[in-house]
């Protein structure tokens, strides 16, 4: 027996489920992208509201490339277990926002009804740096034209990926992407539709068969879609709703609502994901296999600590950066988590942009040292070599895997060569960071001690070189 409506009731007491009706009121949000983190983020702040008897919060969640994954969701009508577990404690929780599921590849035209659909107030948007395409613009458009056409009021485009200006990006996407015919439908929606910036925050790794294991102990039933995630959340949003009474109404349930998402968003992608990928690929190369292990080793916390304090801090807006420092210390080594390397790894070509050059860029500004970074990059020239220090084999995961891994294949007999090919690429860097010649000598340098004497000898050097 799996989790579904029917068994909800046989749940242990112990254990939140939703206690509103999950049939009688239409979809108000759609959501692109229905991985793991939408299901234990903003899912869950949905759950509040209707909890709260605000019906309008039911989501009807689109798989943009998993169609597996939503059959099952479908089979369990839309119920999953989330597990919330660090040093504060471990609960069980079952959200029930997610109320109608449909895949974007084979249905499509479904999506953009329900995007059209008079009773949706929100399109909410976690499809991954690399989803920011026309193929994504055109869906929307052609949802909001269906909407301008019949007289419907704007909504909410509210874009929930880690990307700088996320709201911005997305609007400026659908423009770029609108045809000459389109002009009424970009006017419309310039006139009536919201697109916020957001900064969103949780730590939910991709779900693992023990995760499952767990669950079905937890609750009594299988659950093929159990995840796992902290305690800690955090949801900023720009002050700007097509309906400007959401603000209040998200204020309530615990998101902050800002004319300044920027600081934010800069402070988490820099510090967090700028760590994150660090550590990944450290991981990656040194063959451990999760955040937690990469931050219990001394020398990767003390680098990390450093990295975000010397390097990434400074720039920053935010100025409680020292406790959101230590914070994020606590949440990488978070032993409940498991977050794989791999999986962090996953996409760096469209990640690292958003996460090291403005630091590296900052520090140059200042005539100030940015080594950590360097070293960082030259552990990703190493990554790109798709073999561990202990001689495993792993796949690049990203879209630009054939590119990156032509370019650093020959980096054990040209290194010079192959290290100013993969920093050539602005796509990757920038189109300033390239051209500094001594970011290219640092790299090169860090990168010659990875490989003569390993990624941790070569933090030892870092760590004992600027005390
Ligand atoms: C991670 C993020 O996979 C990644 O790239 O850095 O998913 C990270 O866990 C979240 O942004 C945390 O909020």
């Amino acid at each position: 027996m799996n989790l579904s409506a029917a068994t909800l009731p046989t749940l242990p007491a112990s254990i939140h489920g939703p206690a509103y009706d999950r049939t009688a009121h239409a979809p108000g949000v759609v959501h692109l992208g229905l991985g793991a983190f939408h299901r234990a983020h903003q899912a869950m702040v949905f759950d509040q509201l209707l909890s709260a008897g605000d019906m309008r919060w039911g989501i009807h969640g689109v798989g943009m490339t998993r169609p597996d994954l939503v059959n099952q969701l479908n089979a369990q009508d839309g119920l999953y277990a989330v597990r919330v577990a660090d040093g504060q404690g471990v609960k069980w929780q079952v959200p029930g926002a997610l109320w109608r599921t449909s895949v974007a590849t084979t249905e499509r035209d479904a999506v953009v009804a329900a995007i059209a659909a008079p009773t949706t107030r929100w399109v909410t948007l976690t499809v991954t740096e690399k989803g920011y395409t026309p193929e994504l613009a055109g869906l929307l458009l052609d949802g909001l034209r269906l909407r301008q056409q019949g007289g419907l009021p704007g909504i909410t485009v509210a874009s929930c990926d880690n990307l700088q200006g996320n709201g911005h990006k997305l609007q400026a996407l659908l423009k770029a992407a609108a045809s000459p015919q389109d002009e009424a439908v970009v006017r419309w929606m310039d006139a009536h539709c919201a697109f916020p910036c957001s900064m969103v925050d949780r730590i939910v790794p991709a779900a693992t068969p023990e995760i499952m294991a767990a669950a079905h102990e937890a609750l009594g039933v299988k659950d093929d879609c159990a995840l796992s995630t902290e305690s800690f959340w955090e949801w900023v949003i720009e002050d700007r709703f097509a309906d400007p009474a959401d603000g209040a109404l998200l204020q309530s349930a615990g998101v902050r609502v800002t004319a300044d998402v920027h600081s934010y968003e800069e402070a988490k992608l820099r510090m967090l994901n700028g760590s994150h990928t660090a550590m990944a690929l450290m991981g990656a190369v040194t063959g451990r296999p999760f955040i937690a292990s990469c931050i219990g080793t001394p020398h990767i916390r003390s680098f990390v600590e450093r990295l975000m304090g010397r390097e990434v801090a400074p720039h920053l807006s935010r100025s409680d950066w020292a406790d959101y420092r230590d914070a994020l210390v606590q949440r990488f080594g978070n032993p409940y988590l498991k977050h794989s390397v791999h999986q962090i790894a996953t996409d760096s070509s469209q990640k690292i942009p958003q996460r090291w050059p403005p630091s590296v860029l900052g520090q140059m500004a200042e005539g100030a040292p940015y080594e950590h970074h360097a070293l960082a990059a030259a552990v990703f020239v190493r990554y790109t070599l798709g073999v561990d220090e202990n001689g495993q084999a792993y796949a690049l995961n990203d879209p630009q895997a054939q590119s990156l891994t032509a370019l650093g294949a020959a980096q054990r007999t040209q290194a010079q060569a192959c290290v100013k090919a993969l920093l050539a690429r602005e796509d990757l860097w920038g189109a300033s960071l390239p051209l500094h010649a001594a970011w290219t000598a640092r790299v090169l340098h860090w990168h010659q001690q990875i490989l003569q004497h390993g990624v941790d000898a070569a933090i030892q050097q870092l760590l004992a070189q600027e005390a």
